[in-house]
């Protein structure tokens, strides 16, 4: 009897301690989010307020030495602000308080150089105030942009700015109420007017700032707040390499947060990083992050905020999104229709999801516990998940929809409080009884959307093909989303043509030459056909099979460069800075020392009031000018210096540049290089044109 008893005792309590085995809840693998990181990742996407000196100024970068006298907006109205970024779904803005020029938005007790010297409100106002009143009101967070460069002061370089630095700091963070991120600007010293010396301070980015007990003091000060760094110095979210809009396919949330982190791993993150530093996406609504007129044909249209989206909140990012404010004070009509058409598109697209509550069935369930059930990843409740058994890093969920549905979109989360996991995955449907392969991606993380041809299948199946530990899947979704069509891209080539390609096969694209919008009555593109002179061309695509049209592209075209001849330079390859292509770029041989030169014979007098230089696009084609001269002469030998300056913020925002002059007559021009990003000698160029009157 007490041989069964002490029997019983022990099957029971090895099938206590095997069940607990089994359905013990999964150990973190590798670094996982705090609870501030966790916080952020939620709210998905904000807005990014632009707006300082610079708008009055029509620039990128503020010298330091702009008046203060400038800043008067007449309708200036952070409510606006809010209420746009509210009704578009946003859950908070980030206010660039001070920029690179050092004019402070609010009234700081440690400079003159700020709203309480300018004629607004008889330097009585302060826009943090005002914005952080109106966040409160629509329920949205704030945040601040400090930038720790400062072209105003005169003691940029020295211990004693840091003093100033963190003094600045004391105040926003302690005078608004609770800040949900701080944003220090990766660009950092320079040239600068620097309290009248217009010299060149150069700091060392990594020592300088003393980040250490920088943070120490903000996280003090906010203890709920992220911080936002380009890459290094153990911040909390980290920069993804570019202003363009997009992260990497692959974007894992780690990083080795220590010393200089270089581009493609900010891009796509450190699989085995010893950090948890999650991307934000960070992008302008227009080209340019300060408000320029030339830009209001410019706003991203549809298709291209939809492309941002997916490339950043459905690539595991946050997404920032900026408003260049106007000089009267509000956001341009153009960007909140655009923004709201954006919030209304994502909203559509993902308003029904095919696989809530479907039946699910998995490969492997852990401890064949219902607690970690295939259900668990279409039951709309983030905190639970399905997981597998430790030892399982390949494993399959089958959603069945019972009948056929038709869908184009793949949504899945990581339970990400656990850590970042899975490594491959793809993405299946069984149509007419076959399992078809419809999308195949590396990393997940908190979201992760694939977009791939409507497709109509009984059931979707999700493979993890490897994974770091077993994988934790939070949540599923599947959706149909609406087509939109992408707008077709206009070049014009050396000889005048004009070339319009649309983004599909399948979509007709039209055309006018008379400045109206096209539609599908008007002039059928067939190929490319020739154009002098002037010309503005807008175009569509239309889907005979939808009905639907893409937002109207529009492109305007000076003086055609037919007769232009690039002297001195015995490389036929050179001519691909006029084919108008701006995806063709042309280096200079890199034994040039720079300044370097660059000469065209425009063929005839032509009466010159500006030039535009784009740079090589390529993320990794480098050559990128910084500073340059700008010639002109009749007979070239004769030059006149009719321009001079820097591309602010060129490296990470490679647009157009365009500098504009007054106008002058000239057959030759001479577009010198005298320094690029990299400090180098390659100097490289996408196109070059010239703006006449
Ligand atoms: C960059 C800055 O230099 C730009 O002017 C802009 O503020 C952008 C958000 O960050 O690095």
């Amino acid at each position: 009897m007490i041989k069964y008893l002490l029997c019983g005792i022990i099957l029971s309590v090895c099938s206590i301690s095997f069940s607990y085995a089994q359905t013990a809840p999964p150990l973190p693998c590798g670094p996982v989010p705090s609870a501030n990181q966790m916080r952020w990742q939620e709210m998905g996407y904000y807005a990014f307020i632009h707006f300082s000196l610079n708008t009055y100024t029509n620039q990128e970068w503020g010298y330091g030495n702009e008046s203060v006298k400038l800043f008067n907006p007449k309708r200036l109205n952070p409510d606006q602000w809010a209420r746009i970024a509210k009704k578009a779904g946003m859950k908070g803005i980030i206010l660039v308080a001070k920029h690179h020029c050092g004019f402070c938005l609010w009234p700081s007790k440690y400079t003159d150089y700020s709203v309480k010297s300018a004629p607004w409100k008889h330097g009585k106002g302060d826009v943090v105030r005002e914005l952080a009143k109106a966040c409160k009101k629509y329920g949205l967070k704030l945040g601040i942009y400090l930038s720790p460069w400062d072209r105003h002061s005169a003691d940029y370089g020295s211990p004693a700015y840091i003093t100033y630095f963190r003094n600045q700091l004391k105040e926003l963070l302690s005078n608004y109420g609770p800040i949900f991120e701080i944003w220090f600007d990766g660009a950092n010293g320079g040239s600068g007017w620097y309290g009248g010396t217009n010299e060149t301070r150069m700091i060392d980015r990594k020592t300088y700032y003393d980040w250490k007990n920088t943070y120490k003091l903000v996280r003090k000060l906010q203890p709920n707040i992220v911080i936002w760094n380009d890459g290094g110095d153990r911040a909390d979210l980290r920069w993804v390499g570019t202003e363009a809009g997009s992260v990497g396919a692959t974007n894992w949330s780690l990083l080795d947060s220590t010393g200089d982190v270089p581009y493609n791993m900010l891009h796509y993150g450190v699989e085995n990083g010893n950090a948890w530093v999650p991307a934000e996406v960070n992008t302008s609504i227009r080209p340019g992050w300060f408000y320029h007129k030339s830009e209001d044909s410019k706003v991203k249209t549809l298709p291209q905020l939809m492309d941002i989206y997916y490339h950043s909140i459905g690539r595991n990012a946050n997404l920032l999104l900026s408003f260049p404010i106007m000089p009267s004070g509000l956001i341009n009509k153009r960007d909140e229709k655009a923004v709201l058409e954006f919030a209304k598109a994502v909203k559509e697209a993902f308003a029904v999801d095919l696989a809530k509550n479907m039946k699910t069935t998995a490969s492997n369930v852990r401890g064949n516990s219902e607690e970690y059930g295939a259900d668990k990843a279409v039951d709309n409740d983030q905190n639970t998940y399905w997981a597998t058994d430790d030892s399982v890093t390949k494993a399959s969920l089958t959603i069945d929809f019972g009948k056929p549905t038709t869908f184009n979109r793949f949504l899945v989360q990581e339970y990400i409080r656990l850590g970042q996991r899975v490594k491959a995955f793809t993405v299946e449907a069984l149509v007419d009884n076959t399992w078809k392969e419809v999308a195949k991606a590396t990393t997940i993380g908190y979201k992760r959307i694939l977009c791939f041809p409507s497709i109509k299948a009984t059931k979707v199946r999700l493979n993890i093909t490897d994974s770091k530990c077993c994988p934790l899947i939070s949540n599923i979704g599947i959706y149909d989303a609406p087509q939109i069509l992408t707008s077709p891209s206009i070049i014009r080539n050396q000889s005048g043509d004009i070339i319009i390609t649309p983004a599909d096969k399948e979509s007709i694209v039209y055309y006018t030459l008379d400045g109206s919008d096209p539609t599908p009555k008007s002039k059928t593109y067939t190929g490319p056909f020739p154009t002098e002179g002037k010309v503005e061309v807008k175009a569509i695509a239309y889907s005979p099979t939808s009905g639907k049209s893409s937002p109207v592209c529009q492109e305007t075209f000076d003086i055609s460069r037919k007769d232009w001849k690039i002297i001195g330079i015995n490389d036929e390859k050179a001519y691909a800075i006029l084919d108008g292509d701006p995806t063709t770029a042309w280096h200079q041989s890199s034994d040039k020392k720079l300044p370097v030169d660059l000469v065209i014979d425009l063929g005839k007098e032509e009466n010159l009031c500006g030039f535009r230089y784009l740079p090589d696009q390529n993320q990794w084609g480098g050559g990128i000018i910084t500073n340059y001269q700008f010639y002109v002469s009749q007979d070239n030998k004769k030059w006149n210096l009719i321009s001079q300056g820097e591309f602010s913020n060129i490296k990470n925002n490679p647009l157009w540049q365009i500098k504009n002059f007054p106008a002058v007559k000239a057959r030759y021009i001479k577009f010198r290089a005298l320094h690029n990003t990299e400090g180098d000698n390659n100097i490289g160029y996408a196109e070059i044109g010239v703006i006449t009157e």
